[in-house]
């Protein structure tokens, strides 16, 4: 039977699962799908507190024909138990409050050995995933990050849980060094120029627009997947959707022009997935900006294809 959209609009279609370690073992979760309905950090347009819904209801156009990814060649339900935990309740108003909130679910599905999905939310949704996969594992944390900006400002005004600050708040882990952190698909004319400085002064690899039309997609992802693997025991991946030109996927607070196409994308994720992740997340989805639903539809793309790219990977 074909089902696209009867039931509740769960991510896929996966049964809804509480964020807790017993009730996540008892469904035999292998990955758990969270939103973080929170854009309180945004400096510019709001409305990525609505990705995380949309993105599930995009999920819904997938569930065609199971979950087979004709790219892959995999069907993810045959390998994956996909649940589905809902969303984060955040804190209005206050950014600290809703990332512990959000760390406390995460900390859950990492106990439970599960792969944490996490639906943003602004960037700023990268700080408590990023803290929670660094505090459920022993060795050194990678970070390979899409996204048209580089968003390692220390703080914003003195606010340092900013969705201009989650590569900052990454390098001030522990067991993060920058020379495992690596940013594809940096472009535009918003990117300040302290926030290169940053980035350089730690180490981060930086893979400009300018560097994939020079070197090919292909070689860029590799030299990003050897820097966030040398010496980590486990990869954060985080997809910021306006990463993509802005043609591809306008609804999100701060699209641009020049970004990376959907072929390029979908090359770099094939590549990036040989990676040993232990987390993700797509954030800045942003559906009131796009009333024709593409980005979220995007969005719910970007996490299939991780999905079926860890298959593939782990064959
Ligand atoms: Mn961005």
């Amino acid at each position: 039977m074909t089902v696209l959209h009867a039931g509740i609009a769960t991510f896929l279609g996966a049964s809804c699962v509480s964020p807790e370690r017993v009730a996540l073992e008892e469904a035999q979760a292998t990955v758990a799908v969270l939103g973080l309905p929170d854009d309180t950090t945004t400096v510019t347009r709001p409305g990525a507190s609505h990705g995380p819904r949309a993105i599930r209801e995009a999920s819904s156009h997938f569930a065609f024909g199971g979950t087979y990814h004709f790219d892959y060649g995999v069907t993810i339900s045959d390998h994956e138990t996909v649940v589905d935990c809902g969303d984060v309740n955040p804190v209005a108003g206050n950014a600290a409050r809703t990332f512990e909130r959000a760390e406390a679910a995460l900390a859950e599905i990492h106990s439970a050995g599960a792969f944490p999905v996490l639906l943003g939310g602004d960037h700023a949704t990268l700080i408590p995933g990023a803290r929670a996969a660094a505090r459920a594992m022993s060795g050194r944390m990678g970070l390979v990050m899409l996204d048209t900006h580089l968003d390692t400002a220390p703080d914003i005004d003195g606010e340092e849980l900013s969705h201009c600050s989650p590569v900052h708040r990454v390098l001030d882990l522990d067991n993060v060094d920058g020379t495992n952190v690596a940013i594809i698909g940096a472009h535009g004319a918003a990117n300040p120029k302290l926030e290169l400085d940053v980035a350089e002064a730690h180490g981060v690899h930086v893979f400009s627009v300018r560097d994939i039309d020079r070197l090919g997609i292909g070689s860029v992802a590799r030299q990003a997947l050897e820097a966030v693997s040398d010496g980590t025991d486990g990869v954060y991946l985080s997809f910021d959707i306006d990463v993509l030109d802005g043609a591809f996927a306008w609804g999100t607070c701060g699209p641009e022009l020049g970004g990376m196409t959907g072929r390029e994308v979908v090359q770099a994720l094939e590549i990036l997935t040989r990676a040993n992740l232990i987390a993700m997340d797509c954030v800045e989805v942003a559906p009131f900006l796009d009333p024709s639903g593409n980005t979220a539809r995007v969005g719910a793309r970007v996490v299939l294809d991780v999905l079926a790219g860890r298959l593939a990977a782990g064959d």
